[in-house]
This record gives structure tokens, C-alpha cells and sequence, in this order.
């Protein structure tokens, strides 16, 4: 059987992507250049491949580049863009790479498009906006090209496609169209450039296309009949008598086709990739799949765990008869896992022979396909090292830690629950004793050029702890005397020693381990390094409370003590596949209750732990969605309930939509949740309302995502919308989100027009009250 993956990392093993596109950006090379560097990086990608035993001529290989994000060139490819980006369509009518970009990342008054979560991953994509009236027509060729420039290489490729129905369910109806437009209502027209693009890839020479279709294993607000509808009609089309078309790999990674698997097996398709990590098999004998092969993803492509490979085997071979033909593959493609585990090599080499990255798992899917064609004894030594690395893993120090284990085994219901919030409310009140509108930020200041530069140099040697310590304290007590300055009510430490919000904390956590190479492209140019979650999670000793005191000594304000929460910590690492989740989510939650007690008992008044991916990691189908937010939830109070009733404890969520885990919002019994609002209008105060939400609420009156100042004016509007809709008795005054990314350029000016605002909206409140 053949072997295959559903797609590799495109961001280059040192990042080569990332640093091409970005001097392209700083104006520093031209579009040739960029060019140039994609296609030697997309050429290592195939040679890679190849090496590592993938076919070079039975498309095996997939043809997956993209400089920003897939779901930007499908509508790119469709000319589907919005009407305030048409004059970047040039003569030739494409769009060239600086037009791409606008598109992606906005200029001047230009918003760009939105972005969005990319299912149940930390990858983000562009969310294309379809109206009745979008342009939709073939305007890019890059697919037909990339798969020329691989075959002059002598490698025959697969090109990678998001399919119609998934491109259509990920747009959002253009602002101007009409109630009732769906974008789905354009399919007929999407599908038949998909028809013209399939016949001038078949024209260059393709024998197969890979068409992503995930959206078919989420529940959405589209109805499933209507998607099965949609998905049979395009199907239809695409493989009708007489079209010229290369064989179809119709993909469906990152869950369970669940009801939609009789829609699916139905169609005309050749090939259906599902994923058997996250899903299930087809049941037997299901109408269709008897003339087309199974493309089983038993290799999980989301997480970084060694595969068990002889159960692995077992699993291929009970799937032997299910369709026309097997073939196996990674469950999901490979671009959410570092590129090769042997950079590593500062990892324990026993952790690392635990691992598999990209590269590893394409040898996996090899051994596998090896395997299940010629039987074990042709892959014996590899599986016996397979075996043996999981064993070794199952016993090892540090992955069962009997004090741990009791700690979570002896958790009772008490151990969730803090007291009445309107008794913890009035305690609070007493000790803090705020201002109606009390003002705050979220927690981080801007990460300066000197913090980072410092940072560096530590990292690499050239600066010494006591210095680098110094020179974060410094920074603390800039940041806490600007705060002063601007008259902000509760303080923060502005987190100038932490690299990442959950790194820090992987950093100082037995259980985890960071590696050097391990990116992973999280938007754009933009990556993130995973810490590894690999064993049981304990504190060996505070993490937080020498930066907070010695903020809070400076201050007679109180100073927030600033935390990541479980989930977050959770969703923004690669987190072991033994043990149940809600189990480490508790081992973790003990962890940081510890930490509370101890800023507790250090002075700290209020405490921050923020959650800001609790949404991040909701199933994707709603029958799992109520167990995830149970033991998500659990998690968070378990972390925060230790507390004293006059400690206050805070919360920051970000993305605004909240819908689905508004009940779990109100759950988290936080005293004060601050969330994004700024662009929505204050949209989310009536949903809080509705569910009875009577804590405090902070939500962010500055968008801090953009550069841009906002008046005081500005503000003091956004906060009589919030005063109008929620008792100004409950209300906060903070911006959107951290500010780490920002420059105290704009910082300054917009958090004194944002201080003076909850001045003239207490005043009015007070004089009117
Ligand atoms: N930390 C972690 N994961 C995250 C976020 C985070 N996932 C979701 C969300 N935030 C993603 N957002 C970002 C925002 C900025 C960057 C990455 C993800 C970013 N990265 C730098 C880059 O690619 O240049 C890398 C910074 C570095 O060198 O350390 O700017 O906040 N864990
Ligand atoms: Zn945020």
C-alpha cells in the first residue's frame, strides 16, 4: 500500500520562510527573491520527502507551500476578495505577492481580513468574506506551477487544495450583503473554477489532487443536511462523466465524519484520508467505499508522541476490507509539528527517543505502509524500537509521580469550590477599596528591543543571571512607576521577564521540557515553540512571587499577581497522549493553587489567571463539547479556589466569540473576567447578562491588535454602551488584551485617554446615580 502525508511544515526548519517574507516586508529584498527562496525551500521539502521514503512518482508527495496561509490562496486562486482590495488585481488580472500580503496583514484604512482559529489547532487562518456580488473566477495558477516546478525536478506531486464546502463554510458573509446570504449559496460557482483549476493540473501532468475538507467534522452553524447537500452536489460536479481532472483525495483531518460518512463514501472521489486518531473507522460495507481508497491516518499529525507502530499495524489490518484499497498516512497534515527531532540536541536523549516530528512521522507512515504490504518481518526492528521506546516511556521517572497521582486521586468537590461570590465581594471591596470603574491592564507591558536583547544574551551566556535579573527589575519599576503616572487603579508587573506566557511557566514546572527548534507556524510569519508536556506536573518551587513583591514594594497600589492558566498552559503545548486530559489539566490546577497560596501569602491582594484558549481547545462536534468544558472548567477553579473570600481573583479570555462557553465563562467563578470587546462594540454584555452573569467584567475598551490611539472620546463612548447594558457596580475599565506586542508609543497615550475616560464615565455615573 502506498504511504503518503496529508502535508508537511512550511515555515523551513530554521525558520527560512518566516525571515524571507519578513525582509520582503522591510522592504530589503524584492518579490524575486522571495520567490527564489520558496522555491529552494520547497525544493529541499521534496528531495527531504523523498529521502525519508516517500514515492517521487506516484504522488505520494504533497505540493502544500503557501507564503501566509491555505485558506488566503484558495480565495486568492478564486479572485474571491473583498471589494476595498479590487484595484490590487493587476492587468494580467492576478495578484501579486505585495497584493497578497495587503490582504493578509491590512494597510492604512485597509482592514485586513480576519483571523480566526484553524479547528481544534493553535494555527490561525484568514477569513475570506463572500458576498453575492464577490468576483469568483480562476485568477491564480500557483497551483499548476508549483506542481510543474516539482515535475522538472522529477518529482511527481499531489497538489493540496482547500476544498469548496470547507472554503465556503470558513467565509463570512460580506459586510454588505444581504440578511439571508450564506456563503454557500456561491457553491455552484466555486465549484466549477475548481473543475477549470483540476483540468489545467491534469493538463500539467497530475495524477492526483489532495482537496482538505475538514469543516465535515465539525459541527457548525450551517445544519449537516445542508453540508451533506453541498458536498454531494460539488462532488458531482468535480467528478462527472467526461471531466478532465486528476483523481480526487478528498481529506478530512482533525475528526470523526461521523453522520456525513454516507454523504462522503457516495461521492465519485477516489480517495477519502480520515483521521483515526481523532475519528473512527468507517462502519463495514458502507455504500461507495468499495471502489475507493481508504487513506487511513493512523500517524497522529498533531502532537509529537512516538507512534505505537505494531498497534498501529493492528489497527491498518482491521481496516483490511473496509474499502476498495488502503493506503496510510499522518491523521492530519504535518504542519502543526516541529520539522525533525534530531536538532534537538539538547533535549534528554531519552525524551527524545519518545519523539517523533514531522520527519520521524513521515518514517512512521513509511514502516507502517512497508509493514502492512509485506508483512512485519520486513519491519520488525523498527517496530521492536517502537515497542521499546513506549515501554521505556511507560516507566520511566518523572511520567508517574506516586505524590502527584494521590494528590489528584484524593481531590474532593470541596477542593472546587471558593464561597459565596457576594460574601468574597464585600471582603474584597474592604481591602481594596476601588474606585467605581476601577482601571487595570491585562498584565503585559511592551516587550522592549532592550528586554529582548538582554533576554538573548542570557540565553546564550554573555550576560549574567544577577545581571539580566537586575536589568528585569529595572524594567519592573519603570513599569510600575508609568502606571502610577497615568493613574492606573490595579497595577502590574508588565511580565518583562517572561519569553512566552506559558514557556515561562514550562520553564519552572517539573514535567515539561522546551526545545530550541521545536517552531510551529502559528499565523502568517508568525511561530510559536511548544513546551513539551511529557510527565507528571509539580512545582518544586514558586515561580512568580519574587517579581510580584518586589513590583508591590514599590507601590502602595495593589500590584495583580499574574498567572497562565491550565487550559492555556495545556492548549499551547504538546501534551502527552497517556493519561486522560482532565488529569493533567488537575495536576497542573494543583500546581498553580500552590502558587496562588503563596502570592497569598506574600501580601498579594488580587490574582490574575488567564485563560485566554479556553475556547481554543472546545471539541469540534457539540457532543463532546459538555465533558471538555466540566473538566476545563474544573481546572481553572481548582487552580483558584485556595484562595482567601478577600483575595480577588481575575481572569482574561480573549477572541470575542464567546457563544458556545458563555455558561463556562460564568463557571470559572472569577471575581473580575476581562475579555476582548473593543472591535465588537460591547456585543458580549447582553449574552453575560443573559446567563446571569453577576461578576465583575472588564471588557476591553482599546483594541490593542492595531497600532492606532483611540481618543478619550472614543473610549468614554464604548464605556456608556457598557454602562447602559451591565450595573456600573460590576464594571472594569482595561484594554482588549496584553500589551506585549505593542510599543509605548501608542501604550502611553492610549492608557491616559483610557484612565481619563473611566474618570469622566465615573463622574457622570456618581452625579446621575
Ligand atoms: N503564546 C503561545 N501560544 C500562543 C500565543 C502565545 N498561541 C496563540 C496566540 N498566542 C498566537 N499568537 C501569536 C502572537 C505572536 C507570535 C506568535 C503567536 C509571535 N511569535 C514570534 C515570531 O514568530 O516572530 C516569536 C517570538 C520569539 O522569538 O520568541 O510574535 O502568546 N505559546
Ligand atoms: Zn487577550
Amino acid at each position: 500500500p502506498a504511504a503518503t502525508i496529508l502535508g508537511y511544515p512550511r515555515i523551513g526548519p530554521r525558520r527560512e520562510l518566516k525571515r524571507a517574507v519578513e525582509a520582503f516586508w522591510a522592504g530589503k529584498t524584492d518579490a524575486a527573491t522571495l520567490e527564489q527562496s520558496a522555491a529552494d525551500l520547497r525544493r529541499r521539502t521534496r528531495e527531504r520527502l523523498a529521502e525519508l521514503g516517500l514515492g517521487r512518482d506516484d504522488a505520494a508527495i504533497p505540493s502544500a507551500h503557501s507564503f501566509y496561509d491555505q485558506v488566503l490562496d484558495a480565495a486568492v486562486t478564486l479572485g474571491a476578495i473583498p471589494d476595498r482590495f479590487a484595484d490590487l488585481v493587476g492587468a494580467d488580472g492576478e495578484i501579486d505577492l505585495a497584493g497578497y500580503f495587503t490582504i493578509a496583514r491590512g494597510e492604512g484604512q485597509r482592514a485586513p481580513l480576519e483571523m480566526t482559529k484553524w479547528f481544534d489547532s493553535n494555527y490561525h487562518y484568514l477569513v475570506p468574506e463572500i458576498g453575492p456580488d464577490t468576483p469568483i473566477r480562476l485568477a491564480s495558477r500557483r497551483a499548476v506551477t508549483e506542481f510543474t516546478e516539482a515535475l522538472a525536478d522529477g518529482v511527481l506531486t499531489r497538489p493540496v487544495l482547500v476544498g469548496p464546502v470547507t472554503f465556503l463554510l470558513l467565509s463570512k458573509p460580506a459586510s454588505d450583503a444581504p440578511a439571508g446570504f450564506s456563503p454557500l449559496d456561491r457553491l455552484a460557482e466555486v465549484t466549477s473554477v475548481y473543475a477549470e483549476l483540476l483540468a489545467e493540473l491534469a493538463a500539467a501532468g497530475a495524477t492526483w489532487v489532495q482537496l482538505d475538507e475538514p469543516a465535515l467534522v465539525a459541527d457548525g452553524d450551517v445544519p449537516a443536511d445542508v453540508v451533506h447537500r453541498a458536498v454531494t452536489e460539488t462532488y458531482a460536479t468535480l467528478t462527472a462523466d467526461g471531466a478532465a481532472r486528476p483523481a480526487i483525495l478528498l481529506a478530512a483531518p482533525y475528526g470523526d465524519l461521523g453522520a456525513a460518512w454516507p454523504t462522503v463514501a457516495a461521492t465519485g472521489v477516489e480517495a477519502v484520508a480520515i483521521d483515526l486518531v481523532k475519528g473512527s473507522a468507517p462502519a463495514a460495507g458502507l455504500a461507495g467505499l468499495e471502489t475507493k481508497t481508504l487513506v487511513a491516518g493512523v500517524v497522529d499529525g498533531h502532537n509529537i508522541w512516538r507512534a505505537d507502530l505494531a498497534g498501529k499495524l493492528d489497527q491498518l489490518e482491521a481496516l483490511t476490507g473496509t474499502a476498495g484499497a488502503l493506503a496510510v498516512a499522518t491523521s492530519t497534515s504535518l504542519f502543526h509539528v516541529p520539522h525533525d527531532v534530531a536538532d534537538e540536541t539538547a533535549l534528554d536523549p531519552r525524551l527524545v527517543s519518545w519523539l517523533a516530528f514531522a520527519d520521524q512521522k513521515v518514517t512512521e507512515v513509511v514502516t507502517l505502509a512497508t509493514g502492512l504490504g509485506s508483512g512485519r518481518d520486513a519491519v520488525a526492528d523498527a517496530l521492536a524500537t517502537a515497542t521499546a521506546a513506549l515501554a521505556d516511556r511507560a516507566q520511566a521517572p518523572g511520567v508517574a509521580e506516586p505524590a502527584v497521582r494521590e494528590r489528584t486521586a484524593g481531590l474532593t468537590d470541596h477542593d472546587f469550590h471558593r464561597g459565596s461570590h457576594e460574601s468574597r465581594k464585600a471582603a474584597q471591596q474592604q481591602r481594596l477599596g476601588l474606585p467605581l470603574l476601577p482601571t487595570t491592564t491585562i498584565g503585559s507591558f511592551p516587550q522592549t528591543s532592550d528586554i529582548r536583547v538582554a533576554r538573548a544574551a542570557h540565553a546564550r551566556g554573555e550576560l549574567s543571571t544577577e545581571a539580566y535579573e537586575e536589568a528585569m527589575r529595572a524594567e519592573i519599576a519603570r513599569v510600575v512607576a508609568l502606571q502610577e503616572e497615568i493613574g492606573l487603579d490595579v497595577l502590574v508587573h508588565g511580565e518583562a521577564e517572561r519569553n512566552d506566557m506559558v514557556q515561562y511557566f514550562a520553564e519552572l514546572l517539573d514535567g515539561f521540557a522546551v526545545t530550541q527548534h521545536g517552531w510551529v507556524q502559528s499565523y502568517g510569519s508568525r511561530c510559536t515553540r511548544p513546551s513539551i508536556l511529557w510527565g507528571d506536573v509539580s512545582r518544586p518551587e514558586p515561580m512568580t512571587v519574587r517579581w510580584t513583591t518586589y513590583a508591590q514594594s514599590l507601590t502602595p497600589k495593589p500590584v495583580k499577581g499574574m498567572l497562565t492558566g491550565p487550559v492555556t498552559i495545556m492548549a499551547w503545548s504538546f501534551v502527552r497522549d497517556d493519561v486522560p486530559l482532565g488529569e493533567t489539566a488537575n495536576q497542573i490546577g494543583l500546581a498553580l493553587r500552590d502558587e496562588l497560596a503563596d502570592l497569598e501569602a506574600a501580601g498579594v491582594a488580587v490574582i490574575q489567571v488567564d485563560e485566554p484558549a479556553l475556547r481554543e481547545l472546545l471539541p469540534l462536534r457539540k457532543a463532546d463539547q459538555p465533558a471538555y468544558l466540566d473538566w476545563s472548567v474544573k481546572s481553572f477553579t481548582l487552580a483558584t479556589s485556595g484562595v482567601r473570600p478577600d483575595t480577588q481573583v481575575h481572569t482574561h479570555l480573549c477572541y470575542s466569540e464567546f457563544g458556545e462557553v458563555i455558561s463556562a465563562i460564568d463557571a470559572l467563578d472569577a471575581d473580575v473576567t476581562s475579555i476582548e470587546a473593543a472591535r465588537s462594540r460591547m456585543e458580549i454584555l447582553p449574552e453575560l447578562t443573559r446567563v446571569g452573569f453577576s461578576r465583575g467584567v472588564g471588557p476591553g475598551v482599546y483594541d490593542i491588535h492595531s497600532p492606532r490611539v483611540p481618543d478619550t472620546a472614543e473610549i468614554t463612548e464604548l464605556l456608556e454602551l457598557a454602562v447602559g447594558s451591565v450595573d456600573p457596580d460590576v464594571l472594569w475599565v482595561n484594554p482588549d488584551c496584553g500589551l506585549k506586542t505593542r510599543g509605548y508609543a501608542e501604550t502611553t497615550p492610549s492608557l491616559e485617554h483610557l484612565v481619563a475616560a473611566a474618570r469622566e464615565v465615573r463622574e457622570r455615573v456618581a452625579a446621575t446615580a
